[in-house]
């Protein structure tokens, strides 16, 4: 077995006593070539660096879209970018019909995308305008540690009517995040999170996008009729959202054909992992808040798991025009409010039953016995402040979906994307539809 000059070297300098020339870290770069998980986060050895200067959009970056949500503004003081976060309650309505008393950041929930360029120096103000203290941690960021923004371990909590600054500068790129740090159960539940997203200094090849979107997946439980959701809640998280809009809430993904489209999912929900599934296409799993995945070692998915705490970049070619549903795969995270606590009816036979029950509750009807779809058509009365649990109106009817449910409209002409080109006009022939007596004749079906 032939060995190369570089393994016998450090094989040599190991076997002749002489291991405390290599730290143990140095040999494994050696043998490992790298890419191993053990180069250093902070190369150069500190964790701040010299800022190169701030990134321009439009020119060092295409800015990202944040569906139903906007981006932060900054200024520009002696080269270094600076942002202003005011934390405070914000009246938040998560689709036409359901509103609530939420915790949020610059009158909105969640707080607006930061952006920023690798190598950008950054100094964020936090103002609380909350009844409570509160922190504001920056979620997978190369940073100093005091810069982390924990409450209590790296810095005092910001008090109400207290401003706080952080400054560091951005040392990698990617899809990070922001959140409260401070009674994280409450102030998480009630809100308060954002995406940071960071651009590289230098794209490689194949980075650039047409179309980059940042969604930010979360939960909330808000019984129906309450004005405030449930910050104790453990389980029976009946809201879930996409960048806090509830289907049909939601903004539609418009890009053209033939775009190379980047999503980037947050997940910062209490309790739940989403596996979002994307209609009539694949995607590839490009980048977590650890880093970018090397080529080599992504795959193809329809669907991608972004559990609590992380994020997940995908990027697909957009060549099949139509309107594609994006969404949760857990049923339970497509519906609205009112889905999930009633008794089993399906199936049942109620014709008696409800006949009963009227010569006591006049009007009575129960509700459920072929499962959930009819109620979503129903126009019934619900309590006030509060949403059927699902239904958006489609070119169809009424989808039988809510929650973390959007779509992505793919065009052949488009003029702009700011603008909802309506629903997808098929082609002759490419339509499901109801078969013809002939036709089932012909290909011996029995209906
Ligand atoms: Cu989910």
């Amino acid at each position: 077995m032939s060995i190369g000059r570089r393994e016998a070297i450090v094989g040599g300098a190991l076997a002749a006593g002489g291991a405390a020339l290599l730290t143990a870290r140095e040999a494994l770069g050696a043998q490992g070539g790298g890419g191993r998980g053990w180069e250093s986060t902070y190369s150069g050895g500190s964790q701040d660096a010299k800022p190169d200067k701030p990134g321009e959009p439009g020119k060092d970056y295409t800015p990202v879209v944040t569906p139903n949500g906007v981006a932060l503004p900054f200024k520009i003081v002696d080269g270094v970018k600076v942002f202003h976060l005011v934390a405070e309650e914000v009246d938040h309505e998560f689709t036409p019909g359901l509103k609530a008393k939420c915790w949020g950041y610059n009158g909105r929930v969640h707080g607006p995308t930061i952006e920023a360029v690798e190598g950008d120096r950054v100094r964020i103000y936090v103002t609380n305008k909350l009844p409570a203290p509160t922190s504001t941690h920056w979620h997978g960021l190369f940073l100093p540690a005091g810069m982390d923004g924990v409450a209590a371990l790296t810095q005092p909590v910001i008090q109400p009517k207290e401003t706080f600054r952080y400054e560091f500068t951005l040392r990698q790129h990617g899809t990070f995040m922001y959140h409260s740090h401070h009674d994280e159960m409450t102030q998480m539940a009630l809100g308060m999170m954002g995406m940071f997203v960071i651009h590289p200094r230098k794209p490689s090849a194949g980075y650039k996008v047409d179309r980059d979107f940042a969604m930010m997946l979360s939960e909330w439980a808000i019984p129906a009729g309450a004005s405030r959701p449930n910050p104790n809640a453990m389980d029976g998280f009946n809201v879930l959202s996409i960048n806090a809009k509830c289907f049909p809430g939601t903004d539609p993904l418009v890009v053209k054909k033939g775009d190379r489209v980047r999503m980037r999912f947050g997940n910062l929900s209490a309790m739940d992992h989403h596996s979002i599934h994307m209609h009539g296409h694949y995607f590839k799993v490009v980048a977590t808040d650890g880093g970018q995945i090397p080529e080599t070692a992504q795959w193809p998915e329809a669907t991608v798991l972004v559990p609590v705490g992380s994020t997940r970049d995908v990027e697909f070619l957009a060549d099949a025009p139509g309107d594609w549903a994006m969404h949760c795969h857990m049923t339970h995270h497509v519906m609205n409010q009112m889905g999930h606590g009633f008794p089993n009816t399906t199936g049942l036979q109620t014709n008696d039953l409800d006949d009963k029950v009227r010569k006591l509750v006049p009007g009575y009807m129960t509700m459920g016995q072929h499962g959930m779809g009819d109620m979503a058509d129903m126009k019934m009365a619900v309590p006030n402040n509060s949403i059927p649990m699902a239904g958006g109106a489609g070119p169809f009817g009424t989808i039988t979906m809510g929650g973390m449910f959007t779509v992505i409209k793919v065009r052949e002409d488009l003029k702009t994307y700011d603008k909802d080109p309506g629903w997808y006009k098929h082609p002759p022939g490419t339509l499901a539809r109801l078969a013809t007596a002939d036709e089932l004749t012909k290909d011996g079906i029995k209906s």
